[in-house]
């Protein structure tokens, strides 16, 4: 009972300082991809990879199923739920469709507009000639604001494409106009993919393991106990080893 405890209470001490070394980094910086799914039935999918470094944003977005030979607006949204809807979420255009603020509350506002030159800030959400068309992949350099890198480093920030072909006539037409720009049918505007950014693997591993992050920690007690989370780790994986080398033989014999 007593070396069960010991052992139990050495491996959540073990843990601790695995915990503690990871704010170690700047808090914004890293890794953040989405993978964005469908809205409004588009089968659109898309591959946004970001990488933070301060206020500077690298961004690569590669999509798959939009609308060929049109444009598509694409955003960084901000300030909502940080979320996405549901592919099925019915929302105020033709047939149920759903419109950019039909989900605001969701994705939050632009923050953001991914466009190929010029000006990023909210003033080109709309700015078509500056979009990229159909599924052409997109690379960009983008200095972010305060608000915007923090939503980001918060796995907060929500990249949106837009443009989806409803009514499968090959452009954007359709008697409802869009909820942002009543001079544009809602097909030019309403969400096509959407997916949260969020710190990737990489950027989330801790930047030592067990022996680094003893320093942390005052007391030899709890650095002995540390040591032997550490040594019962490595047990495990040695025993995992032996349970493996063991199955081998037999599939030998
Ligand atoms: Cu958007």
């Amino acid at each position: 009972m007593r070396k069960s405890l010991t052992a139990a209470a050495a491996l959540a001490l073990g843990a601790l300082p695995l915990a503690l070394s990871a704010p170690a980094a700047h808090a914004a910086d890293g890794t953040f991809t989405a993978n964005l799914t469908q809205l409004n039935d588009s089968g659109v999918t898309s591959t946004a990879t970001t990488t933070l470094k301060g206020n500077t944003l690298d961004i690569k977005l590669q999509s798959q199923g939009l609308l060929e030979g049109a444009p598509h607006a694409q955003h960084i949204h901000i300030g909502g739920m940080g979320v996405c809807p549901t592919n099925d979420q019915e929302g105020s255009g033709a047939d149920g469709a759903l419109q950019v603020s039909d989900a605001a509350d969701q994705y939050g506002g632009i923050a953001v507009s991914l466009t190929t030159d010029g000006d990023t800030s909210p003033d080109s959400g709309l700015a078509v000639d500056r979009f990229p068309t159909g599924n052409a992949s997109y690379s960009r350099t983008i200095e972010v604001d305060d608000k915007t890198a923090a939503a980001i480093s918060d796995g907060k920030a929500v990249v949106v494409v837009h443009g989806v072909d409803l009514n499968g006539s090959g452009e954007y037409d359709g008697d409802v106009k869009s909820d942002l720009d009543d001079s544009l049918p809602e097909e030019a505007t309403d969400p096509a993919a959407c997916g949260v950014l969020q710190a990737s693997q990489m950027s989330q591993m801790p930047g030592g393991g067990v022996q680094t992050g003893g320093g942390s920690t005052a007391g030899t007690e709890d650095a002995g106990l540390i040591a032997l989370g550490g040594a019962l780790l490595v047990g495990g994986a040695g025993a995992a080893v032996v349970a493996a080398r063991r199955r081998t033989a037999s599939d030998d014999a």
